[in-house]
């Protein structure tokens, strides 16, 4: 069933089926955590998420819109679209208040509807028209979808990020699978252009854009026996985070070791991939995530 809570200064919907537990903001439509009964979590939340009105929750998914990370980061069409001055990191709409469209629970599986239903005027600095809906579909696995619609009579170009935290046992052991082969930009080296060689693996900050991503990624978690799957579509990039010791420090809502217990990889439309929408357009970004035993 579905229970609305309050934690701190924040609405939140708790849902259970038979068999999880997922929690959602109201704000930005953020899921903040999901764990099936039994298991570990699959979703990272900080253990010092503050829950303020206005600030993003660490950890979780945060929607990333109509931008990713830094806007002057982003394709010229995307930054010229907004006129605001100071444009905040990961896009206007992950604090702001969402709706709960729609609850619809099933013996073994929940949908939840949010929209962010903007004015004709769009958002602040953002005078476009587009609604944007985040669907959640608990199962068995945990399925995301965020649909942009282009009511206005202009094409749009968004820049958009599902920034899932993901919840791991030990990144110094995990292992992200799938990105052999792939180009990524290296952002903390000038952001160069560089190839993956084999799988993934952590041993200091990390904080790449995969391009030209397949559509189903892994994550080898050995220290909780098990292996993390996304399988993504609307999507061919995909940002892999981890602060490590250092940057984790200079973050809010981190605690000093949480960086050992989380990895971002975050389903995205960045550079190259960014989401076109024709006036009466409608697009979605969808991830579904599953974790299976060793
Ligand atoms: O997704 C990676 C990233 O862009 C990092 O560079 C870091 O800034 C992270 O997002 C978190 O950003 P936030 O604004 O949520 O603290």
């Amino acid at each position: 069933q579905v229970e609305r809570v309050e934690l701190d200064e924040l609405v939140c919907w708790r849902v259970r089926t038979a068999s999880a537990e997922l929690l959602v903001a109201q704000q930005g439509a953020q899921v903040l955590s999901y764990q099936r009964d039994g298991e570990a979590p699959l979703i990272w939340l900080s253990e010092q998420a503050a829950f303020r009105k206005g600030q993003s929750v660490r950890g979780g998914v945060p929607v990333c819109w109509p931008w990713f990370g830094a806007l002057e980061r982003n394709p010229q069409a995307v930054q010229a679209l907004y006129q605001g001055n100071d444009a905040p990191a990961h896009g206007l709409v992950r604090n702001l208040d969402w709706q709960l469209l729609e609850i619809d629970t099933r013996e073994d599986a929940v949908n939840l509807q949010f929209a962010l239903l903007q004015p004709e005027n769009g958002l602040p600095g953002w005078p476009h028209h587009v609604d944007l809906r985040l669907h959640i579909h608990l199962d068995e696995r945990l399925h995301l979808s965020l649909a942009s619609h282009n009511h206005g009579d202009q094409p749009v170009t968004v820049g958009q990020a599902l920034h899932t935290y993901l919840a791991v046992g030990d990144i110094r052991q995990a292992r992200v699978e799938g990105l052999a082969g792939v180009h990524y930009i290296e952002t903390l080296q000038d952001w160069q252009e560089r190839t993956q060689h084999g799988d993934l693996h952590f041993e200091a900050e990390t904080d790449r854009i995969y391009l030209d991503l397949p559509e189903r990624l892994s994550v080898f978690d050995p220290a909780w026996q098990r292996r993390i799957h996304l399988h993504s579509s609307g999507s061919r990039s995909a940002v892999v985070w981890n602060p490590w010791i250092d940057k984790s420090q200079r973050l809010s809502q981190f605690a000093s070791d949480a960086w050992q217990r989380m990895l971002c990889i975050e389903t995205a439309n960045v550079l190259g991939d960014t989401l076109h929408l024709a006036p009466g357009e409608q697009k979605s970004l969808a991830v579904s995530l599953w974790a299976e035993p060793l």
